[in-house]
């Protein structure tokens, strides 16, 4: 029943040189891990234990900080990982393209939005972009490890797209030049995953 960390779907080299290998080493094996240990000990014996991690973020006590907190750092990094990818970058085509097109005029001005959300959170958090039913998608970010599919955090909707700014995702490769690691990030989004959850959102 206890919640897995799961594999990362490539090598620790696969995003370089955009994000090094130590980071992913570090941020997969020792972040992502501690997370999902310190979730599985915060579910003991609640009431919440055996849902899956949407429905236990969805209904969230957000005075629980024990779950607040890790439940939000096992799903956030777990979707970061997968919307990531060697051999990606690029722009989405088909449905998505539509949506961020109505949504943002274009596909820079939505990187701009992204960019700009990423950069202007104070200290750690994340940045997303997220579907709502009906299919339009909008950008927000929240502080720490919420998400939007907490009450109450960012735009509500699903999240679709997530960038880590918390200093431990770019800290040795970028220091403290938090504005490349986002542009960077850009070259190593998995926009077919990113597809696949908007279709899935909604
Ligand atoms: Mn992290």
């Amino acid at each position: 029943m206890a919640f897995k960390l799961p594999d990362l779907p490539y090598g620790h080299h696969a995003l370089e040189p955009y994000i090094d290998a130590w980071t992913m080493e570090i941020h997969h094996g020792k972040h992502h891990a501690g997370y999902t240990k310190k979730l599985n000990a915060a579910l003991e014996g609640s009431d919440q234990a055996g849902k899956s991690i949407e429905e236990i973020l969805a209904n969230l006590d957000m005075n629980n900080a024990a779950l607040r907190n890790n439940g939000g750092g096992y799903y956030n990094h777990s979707l970061f990982w997968s919307v990531m990818g060697p051999n990606a970058g690029g722009s989405p085509s088909g449905d998505l393209a539509d949506a961020i097109k109505t949504a943002f005029g274009s596909f820079d001005t939505f990187k701009e939005k992204f960019a700009s959300a990423a950069a202007t959170r104070f200290g750690s958090g994340w940045a997303w972009l997220c579907v709502h039913k009906g299919g339009k998608v909008e950008v927000c970010s929240s502080p720490n490890q919420d998400n939007p599919l907490m009450p109450g955090i960012g735009c509500g909707g699903a999240p679709i797209l997530g960038i880590d700014v918390w200093e431990h995702a770019y800290y040795l490769n970028y220091q403290n030049k938090r504005g490349d690691y986002v542009s960077n990030f850009f070259n190593v989004v998995n926009w077919s995953e990113v597809s696949k959850r908007y279709e899935a959102g909604k």
